[in-house]
């Protein structure tokens, strides 16, 4: 008797437990329609963008004190004057499901026009941000240097394609109580993200499905990253860098190495260990002479770790 009465409040705990799972696999809801949803989501950003301005005044003449954090507000009363966002932020267009997203951006400071690099999806970028709805709402920041590796998989799309956009700056002091400030010459920007390149139908910790998302950033570096993987059963892989940092693994030149696939294994060339497939891993054909220059034995123009037809004892 006791177990039997036990069983339904059991069963109604998981339930209740998975609808309000809010942790990192997110709380589906039902699948709307991605150009529906687009076309709301677009609709509420440039509604956004038309009625908010940013502190450009704060950033063209700082005062001391300025912290370099870009801050938001209704243009209303006193600010009905600013400029509204919508008439200082560009725009791309990424896909979500084959439908096209429009994404806004806006450079608030390019980065050191002389020194500052760019970095691609690729890089390791090192970056504070602040990630908030558009009614204000934060739902997560870090004000401390942290690093993401792009590109982001399976998380916001979105935030990948506003680094490549800024430059750094001139590098970092190390003040005598061994904090680090860094030159205030970074990149700084922000970018509008429809849900479709942010988490869709998944709603996150303080992320209801559906949400437009906005970050700030700050480019403060990035480094190169390597990060092939070889599978050595049906569900594990081994780390297995191949030599070629992720952002030259873009094969297409289109500057996201997430559709080159050469062998058309599933696993894109910056994460396959063996690029073509041919069974020899990219880091034994990239260049075995040691030249500095790409192999490519048979003179096709294709190098060899890019092409299965050549192999060492095959040429
Ligand atoms: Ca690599
Ligand atoms: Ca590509
Ligand atoms: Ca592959
Ligand atoms: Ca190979």
């Amino acid at each position: 008797m006791k177990i039997k009465s036990l069983i339904p409040v059991f069963l109604l705990t998981l339930g209740f437990m998975a609808c309000n799972n809010d942790d990192d696999g997110g709380n589906t809801v039902e699948v709307r329609d991605v150009a529906e949803v687009e076309a709301e989501d677009d609709a509420e950003l440039q509604l956004y963008l038309e009625t908010h301005f940013y502190n450009d005044e704060d950033f063209q003449t700082p005062t001391e004190g300025f912290d370099y954090k870009i801050v938001f507000d209704t243009i209303a009363g006193e600010n009905a004057g600013r400029t509204p966002l919508a008439d200082q932020v560009e725009t791309m267009t990424i896909d979500f499901q084959d439908v096209p997203h429009k994404l806004y951006y806006l450079i608030v400071r390019k980065g050191d026009e002389e020194k500052g690099e760019s970095p691609a999806l690729g890089h390791q970028v090192i970056t504070r941000y602040e990630g908030s709805l558009t009614n204000g709402t934060v739902f997560d920041v870090s004000n401390v240097a942290v690093p993401f590796n792009l590109p982001i998989v399976n998380g916001v799309n979105g935030f990948n394609y506003i680094f490549p956009k800024l430059k750094t700056g001139t590098g970092k002091a190390e003040n005598p109580d061994g904090t680090i400030t860094w030159n205030q010459d970074y990149g700084i920007g922000a970018v509008f993200v429809p849900s479709g390149l942010g988490y869709f139908n998944a709603a996150q910790s303080g992320i209801p499905a559906y949400s437009p998302l906005i970050f700030k950033v700050d480019l403060l570096t990035f480094n190169e990253l390597d990060v092939d993987v070889v599978l050595i059963s049906r569900t594990e892989t081994a780390s297995s860098p191949d030599g070629i940092p992720s952002h030259l693994e873009d094969v297409d030149g289109d500057g996201d190495p997430r559709n080159d696939d050469t062998d058309e294994d599933g696993i894109p060339n910056y994460q396959d260990a063996d690029d073509d497939g041919d069974g020899i891993l990219t880091e034994f054909e990239y260049d075995a002479d040691g030249d500095g220059v790409p192999d490519d034995s048979d003179g096709d123009g294709t190098p060899d770790y890019l092409d299965p037809d050549n192999q060492i004892g095959n040429n």
